[in-house]
């Protein structure tokens, strides 16, 4: 092929590598450079609520395991930070949780006092924010039926009749865009 060819293949290839890269599950470190504790009482929903959790995102929880754990609870147990009867509980100090279910994760410290005192957190994936790769088994009531306890924006759905599943906008540009660069290099080729 000729060297505009080639280009186009080169520019299309590295389009693909950016829309992958978009793709890929996001870690996030809960609280951020605080960590995950009661000193100077981060305020853990508004960590939360600035960023846009998606199904396979990674959620690190990094703390001094003498003074806390991590607890992940129902929303009851989270609402009233009742640590007795925990879904799953880590307590290395340097935890890395798959948030692989749309709906809310919730999480508290099991320790005395902490979760009232704040250290809690609702981590909440909108219905339609799966990854495309991902075949999770979706939980439709919750993010149908109940607003969303985050500031997590649900997305509004394009079309009332869409599927739950839909792709949101974002990820549906992008592969549109992929598309039409595949055949455009397909094109190019033949
Ligand atoms: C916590 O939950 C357990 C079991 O789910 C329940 O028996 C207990 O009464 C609850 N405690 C409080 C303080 O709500
Ligand atoms: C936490 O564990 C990850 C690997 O799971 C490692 O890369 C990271 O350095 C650890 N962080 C701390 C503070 O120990
Ligand atoms: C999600 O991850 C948990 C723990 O890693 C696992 O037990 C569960 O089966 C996973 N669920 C799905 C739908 O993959
Ligand atoms: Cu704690």
């Amino acid at each position: 092929m000729g060297g505009g060819a080639a280009r186009r293949v080169a520019v299309a290839a590295l389009a693909l590598a950016v829309l992958a890269g978009v793709a890929s599950a996001a870690v996030y470190e809960v609280g951020d450079k605080a960590g995950w504790t009661v000193m100077g009482n981060p305020d853990y929903r508004l960590w939360a609520n600035s960023k846009k959790f998606h199904v396979n995102d990674v959620v690190v929880f990094t703390y001094n395991k003498q003074f806390h754990n991590v607890l992940a609870v129902s929303k009851a147990d989270y609402k009233n930070c009742n640590a007795s009867k925990p879904i799953a509980t880590w307590s290395t100090g340097n935890d890395s949780v798959v948030l692989n279910t749309t709906g809310s994760h919730y999480f508290l410290c099991g320790f005395p006092g902490h979760c009232a005192a704040g250290q809690k957190v609702d981590i909440h994936i909108a219905a339609s924010s799966a990854a495309p790769s991902a075949a999770p088994a979706p939980e439709p009531s919750a993010a149908a039926g109940s607003k969303p306890s985050g500031g997590a924006t649900a997305a509004p759905a394009p079309h009332p009749n869409a599927a739950p599943k839909a792709l949101p906008a974002g990820r549906s540009v992008a592969a549109t865009v992929a598309a039409s660069l595949l055949s455009l290099a397909a094109a190019v080729l033949a």
